[in-house]
């Protein structure tokens, strides 16, 4: 008889798989949903609409949509997980704009954890808090941002017998530089680009933190420049100062003090890379184009990155002509309905006749 992991057992969630590089405690087995291992899909039609004529280059899309909890969190909600689990923790909180406590939950609920989540009142996404209360999570919503979170969930930690699994949590970092290691490992080589959004930036550090760990050991003989992009209501990368109070339709990146701000500025540095700010209608502009263009479909803060690529392109200052370019989609389109659908023509509603729908048709 097939042992009941045969099915799953071709990819074992990303601590077992990249098990020598992944710095955690590894005295207990990972606590898994079998994360990583994602799509890294051409995108030849994207590519030649953000080249915008001025650039003919290579396009792929990393879609961490195709975790488990529909995000790229679960990279790092496996390693802090397990690492909570390896210390004794009993529950785990976290901030959120809506993925990290969707992550946390799903990770803690297989863990047997209690799990705390702090998210700005009305300001997150319907699936992510479907995702959160359904894994079991206490939802906690704070009348403040997920900066004014963020400070409460660490004083908490202090405070009281819970693990803080928010991305200064180091062990967070060890999980996501996976995707890294992936891109690296399913192209060959280090793309010369990788654009992605930048919120808390924790991501950019663990992307980086991947790239620079092959390099340094030979596997690759170069590392991509970093292109991230913030909104335009919530940059403070970009402008060098806190932002009190951050605004932006992708609530995913509505943040306005990242916790791994000098890190991102390293990454950006040492990669020559670039860090812009793009409006929101920038951010729906790529996100409408990607799901038309491709067929794949990201929430709004996910598409920060194309919309980078497309205005760096455009006023001249990102030269993609020639390049290999890796776009990090980190959310899932689905996270989001209400977004997707307020901006898109409503349905027609007909009778239940043939005529009624051949009338409809305009097929060339
Ligand atoms: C879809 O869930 O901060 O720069 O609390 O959900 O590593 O913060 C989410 C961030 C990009 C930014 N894309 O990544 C949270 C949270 C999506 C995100 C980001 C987030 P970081």
């Amino acid at each position: 008889m097939p042992s009941p992991l045969t099915a799953t057992a071709a990819w074992p969630g990303v601590i077992t798989h990249y098990r020598d590089r992944v710095q955690i405690t590894q005295s207990v087995a990972p606590v898994t949903l079998l994360e990583g291992n994602t799509p890294l899909i051409p995108a030849p039609a994207l590519a030649r609409a953000l080249g915008q004529g001025k650039a003919e280059f290579e396009l792929f899309l990393k879609f961490e949509a195709s975790n488990p909890t529909g995000s790229f969190k679960d990279r790092g909600m496996t390693a802090a997980i397990t690492q909570a689990v390896a210390d004794g923790a009993k529950a785990v909180i976290c901030a959120s704009t809506g993925n990290t406590a969707a992550s946390a939950a799903a990770y803690a609920a297989r863990a047997g954890l209690q799990c705390v989540v702090l998210v700005p009142d009305g300001k997150i996404a319907a699936g992510k808090l479907a995702g959160a209360l359904s894994y079991g999570a206490q939802v906690i919503a704070i009348n403040g941002n997920f900066d004014d979170g963020l400070r409460m969930v660490r004083e908490a930690a202090e405070r009281a017998p819970i693990a803080l699994v928010n991305s200064i949590n180091p062990a967070r970092l060890q999980g996501q530089k996976t995707a890294a290691f992936e891109v690296v490992d399913a192209l060959g080589a280090a793309p010369d680009w990788l654009a992605l959004p930048v919120g808390n930036a924790g991501n950019i550090t663990a992307y980086w933190l991947g790239f620079t760990e092959y390099f340094n050991d030979g596997i690759t003989s170069t590392r991509p420049r970093v292109l991230g992009a913030q909104a335009a209501g919530s940059a403070p990368i970009v402008h060098g100062r806190v932002i009190e109070k951050p605004e932006t339709i992708a609530t995913a990146i509505r943040i306005g003090n990242p916790a791994r701000w000098n890190e991102a500025l390293l990454a950006l540095d040492e990669s020559d890379g670039e860090i812009t700010a793009v409006s929101d209608a920038e951010i729906l502009a790529a996100y409408r184009q990607v799901a038309r263009l491709e067929g794949v479909f990201c929430e709004p803060s996910s598409a920060a990155g194309l919309a980078g690529m497309a205005k760096g392109v455009r006023e001249g200052w990102l030269d993609l002509d020639g390049q290999r370019v890796v776009a990090v989609l980190t959310g899932h389109g689905l996270k989001d309905p209400d977004t997707a659908i307020k901006g898109a023509a409503e349905p027609v509603t007909i009778e239940p006749r043939i005529d009624a729908l051949l009338g409809l048709l305009s097929l060339s």
